[in-house]
């Protein structure tokens, strides 16, 4: 670019500004080949502008959108390939959401099937009935488009007919979500409370509570050069080092808060995903009918780590439970005189 150039003003500037400023200039541009749209052309194409002005070319004026629009499209489809060989590469890699091992969680899944059908219906007979009108009354056959511009008897019977899908769909659902919200005659309370990045669980009348925070070993293989490989890792970031601890057959009402930004507590099996508002109290319950593991995530955006503030429920026999929490008031109290003996 010579000294004096008009265009050397357009330096360093973002593309969009140069594009208007450009613009505003009127310069006849030049169709360019599909090389020259790359980031760094961008100069090179004012310049181009430039000569064209000179020579009074009257080629297309073509502007940098294209040049956005083309990198748009470029990073659609790798993160598209990307995501492709990710899904294949996870070993248990699911479509559908997890039957769950609640009894709401089992209905969940059921009213999810249903509509999913019902939409399954519905997309074979629109899309059918389109492709077979485009198929067979194409312009290539002879077709001739009718005249008309209303029909009273299409319009009643395509609102009427959505109507019906949508009540008979809202019926069963608005009974779940009923029985979902229902948490009165819980056998235990636990109030949850979401910090960065972590739970805190809190259980009601028996004075044990407790943090659970990503397991160590997640911990460690998470650091940037820690050398270490995750897939070497258990469950990874999947682990906690404490879980929430719960009888099988319990109905276990959770009192859902947070203690700084928005965090919510998900736990599919449980059929669980709710908010942790700050100063506020979110009320939900589960009553595990199978013992075992089961892991969730936060699923509410909540900051740095957010990916690394994980769920893990175990549920246990009543006897079980009984001995963990008796052993948890153990723990408590031996601190409490622990500290106590300091003073
Ligand atoms: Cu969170």
């Amino acid at each position: 670019m010579q000294a004096g150039d008009p265009f050397s003003k357009l330096r360093g500037v973002p593309i969009g500004v140069r594009q208007r400023r450009t613009q505003a200039l009127n310069f006849p541009g030049k169709r360019l080949s599909d090389d020259d749209w790359h980031d760094g052309n961008c100069a090179n194409y004012i310049l181009r502008l430039d000569g064209h002005k000179k020579e009074n070319a009257s080629a297309q004026w073509h502007t940098a959108d294209c040049l956005s629009e083309k990198l748009m499209i470029r990073k659609i489809l790798t993160g598209a390939l990307t995501l492709l060989a990710a899904g294949t590469a996870s070993a248990d890699w699911e479509l559908n959401m997890p039957r769950g091992v609640t009894e709401l969680s089992a209905a969940t899944q059921d009213i999810h099937m249903v509509i999913f059908w019902w939409c399954v219906a519905i997309a074979v007979v629109v899309f059918g009935a389109m492709i077979y009108s485009i198929f067979m009354h194409r312009k290539s056959k002879g077709a001739v488009p009718a005249k008309f511009s209303h029909n009273m008897a299409a319009e009643v019977i395509w609102t009427a007919i959505p109507v019906v899908i949508l009540i008979v769909m809202a019926v069963p659902s608005a009974e779940l979500m009923i029985k979902l919200e229902d948490t009165r005659d819980p056998d235990l309370t636990v109030v949850v409370t979401g910090y960065q990045w972590k739970w805190h669980y809190s259980y009601q009348g028996e004075d044990v509570a407790f943090y659970s925070t990503l397991a160590r070993a997640s911990q460690a293989a998470r650091r940037r050069d820690s050398g270490i490989d995750p897939e070497t890792v258990e469950n990874y970031l999947l682990d906690v080092d404490k879980p929430l601890v719960v009888p099988v057959d319990a109905k276990v009402r959770i009192l859902l808060t947070s203690n700084d930004v928005l965090h919510s507590w998900w736990v599919s099996d449980l059929a669980i995903k709710k908010d942790a508002i700050p100063g506020f109290m979110n009320e939900t319950w589960f009553k595990a009918e199978v013992p075992g593991i089961y892991r969730g995530q936060c699923a509410e955006l909540c900051g740095m780590d957010h990916g690394y503030m994980p769920i893990v429920v175990e549920v246990v026999g009543q006897e079980a439970f009984d001995a963990w929490l008796l052993n948890e008031k153990g723990a408590v109290t031996s601190v409490a005189s622990a500290e106590g003996d300091l003073r």
